[in-house]
């Protein structure tokens, strides 16, 4: 029986504290299916200005070893129904979400795991753009 795990995120401009909780949720199962934030999500919803698009940011993702399935997360509505639709066993998000999904309980598995420290992509753009912003 193929165990199924499920995570979403925006995961624009990959660094080492995606990649940490890609490695560590795939270890939960079998097969890891990532739910894309969009660019109208991001944008219009989660006031994200992601700097890849869509496309980009799921053609690495899915060049990632950890990674089996990329879809699109277009709203924060679709969680119930992507476990259903998606046979999932397992939800997992980094911690900074602890307790926000427990309402999936009664479907799956859910798992918070601890964010990497010191890394985000907001850190990053915030030092690219010369702002010398929080490391
Ligand atoms: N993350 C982490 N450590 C970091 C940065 C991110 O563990 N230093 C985790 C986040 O907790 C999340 C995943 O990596 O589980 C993707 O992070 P983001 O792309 O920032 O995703 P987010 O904006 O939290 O979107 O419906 C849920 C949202 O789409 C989650």
């Amino acid at each position: 029986m193929t165990k199924r795990v499920i995570t979403y995120g925006t995961y624009d401009i990959l660094h080492r504290g995606h990649i940490n909780l890609l490695k560590r949720a795939k270890t939960l199962g079998d097969e890891l299916i990532v739910m894309l934030s969009t660019d109208e999500f991001n944008q219009d919803i989660k006031g994200k200005d992601n700097y890849y698009t869509y496309e980009d940011r799921k053609l690495v993702l899915e060049a990632l070893k950890y990674v089996d399935e990329v879809h699109s997360e277009e709203n924060w509505e679709q969680k119930a129904t992507d476990i259903e639709k998606y046979d999932i066993d397992v939800f997992v998000m980094g911690d900074t979400w602890e307790g926000k999904f427990d309402f999936l309980k009664d479907k799956c598995e859910v798992v918070y795991l601890p964010r990497t420290e010191g890394v985000s992509t907001t850190a990053i753009k915030e030092r690219l753009m010369g702002n010398k912003g929080a490391k």
